[in-house]
């Protein structure tokens, strides 16, 4: 039998056959996938093949294997054990969540995001949520963030899950492809699913639990079918996002405006920190490459793991 995984738990994966048919998979012994070291082997979107068995009342299923992936996304977690995490596979577009406040989300960590869809050539729309919430200076503080992601390529996109405001608009996006939501514990992503589709009614944190840092409300991914032709991910919040498996020299790469301006930089292996007549670092003398763009760069190619911790999102998970 083929299925794709619509919940994990670490242990149990649910599965959902062509026609319609939902199954409690477990994965044989110890099966790893060739080459990622993660601590999931099987991720929501993974397509398997699986071998139904029946023991006593039960009828589970045996995953024994896992087809190439299109995509996925992967992050190293932000503790002392450095383990890596696939958050999804086979993603046609991902939605990243962003609050100015309540949680606070730093263009560090959307610059860490960004990167690693990039590398993986998954579009990325930013959805900066609960406009109903801001002060006039924090709605010019989101214009001026959503500028300077536009101008870089990406779609940004004011939103209520609340209100309703612009739901519409994500729910157009969404028609015919498989998305996910993601961002920081908190943003809003379960209510944006519920606000598209109310009937699914999933859990989302209640207003007098909002002052609880660092809990999460979503404690697994998993995927919904929805009305309009569409498939969504919900998924648990994340607090740092390190990246994986990427070389100093193709980092700048993965970050469009700069890898732009790479054929104009003397070096053909310039990096952009110390070469001279470098065209990226003309461009951010010259303001038309932002510094916190740079910032970011210069602690990924760094390796500063540790440095971007946001220690309110740190509940040392
Ligand atoms: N005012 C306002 N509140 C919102 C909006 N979107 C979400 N919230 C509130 O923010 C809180 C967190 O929302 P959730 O949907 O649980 O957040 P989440 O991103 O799913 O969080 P995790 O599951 O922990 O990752 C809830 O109390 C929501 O009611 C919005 O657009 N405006
Ligand atoms: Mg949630
Ligand atoms: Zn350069």
């Amino acid at each position: 039998m083929v299925g794709i995984v619509y919940k994990s738990t670490g242990s149990w994966y649910t599965v959902k056959t062509d026609n319609g048919d939902f199954y409690d998979c477990r994965i044989k012994g110890k099966f790893r996938i060739k080459g990622i070291k993660s601590t999931n082997p099987v991720a929501v979107g993974d397509v398997v093949h699986f071998q139904v068995e029946t023991i006593g009342d039960d009828t589970i299923g045996i995953i024994h294997e896992i087809e190439e992936r299109k995509n996925y996304i992967i992050r190293k977690s932000v503790n002392l054990s450095k383990q890596t995490h696939i958050i999804a596979a086979n993603l046609d577009q991902v939605f990243l969540l962003v609050t100015l406040n309540n949680p606070p989300t730093y263009p560090v960590f959307i610059d860490r995001f960004l990167i690693t869809a990039e590398a993986y050539e998954i579009p990325v729309i930013l959805l900066f949520n609960k406009v109903d919430t801001y002060t006039p200076e924090e709605l010019d503080e989101i214009k001026f963030l959503a500028a300077l992601y536009r101008k870089i390529g990406y779609i940004c996109i004011g939103i209520s899950a609340t209100t309703g405001k612009n739901v519409e608009k994500v729910k157009e996006m969404m028609v015919g492809k498989t998305s996910m939501f993601s961002g920081h514990s908190g943003v809003g992503k379960s209510t944006l699913v519920n606000a598209i589709e109310p009937t699914l009614d999933i859990k989302t944190k209640k207003i007098s639990e909002q002052h609880l840092q660092g809990q999460h409300t979503t404690t697994f991914a998993e995927m919904f079918d929805l009305s309009f032709n569409a498939r969504i991910i919900d998924t648990p919040g994340i607090k740092g996002f390190g990246i994986v498996d990427m070389e100093k020299e193709e980092i700048g790469d993965y970050f469009p405006e700069f890898f732009k301006l790479k054929q104009d930089c003397k070096f053909n292996n310039c990096i952009h920190v110390d070469e001279p007549k470098c065209a990226v670092k003309s461009a951010l003398e010259n303001g038309e490459i932002a510094w916190s763009r740079y910032n970011s760069y210069l602690q990924m190619i760094k390796g500063e793991d540790e440095n971007y911790r946001v220690d309110i999102h740190d509940d040392k998970k």
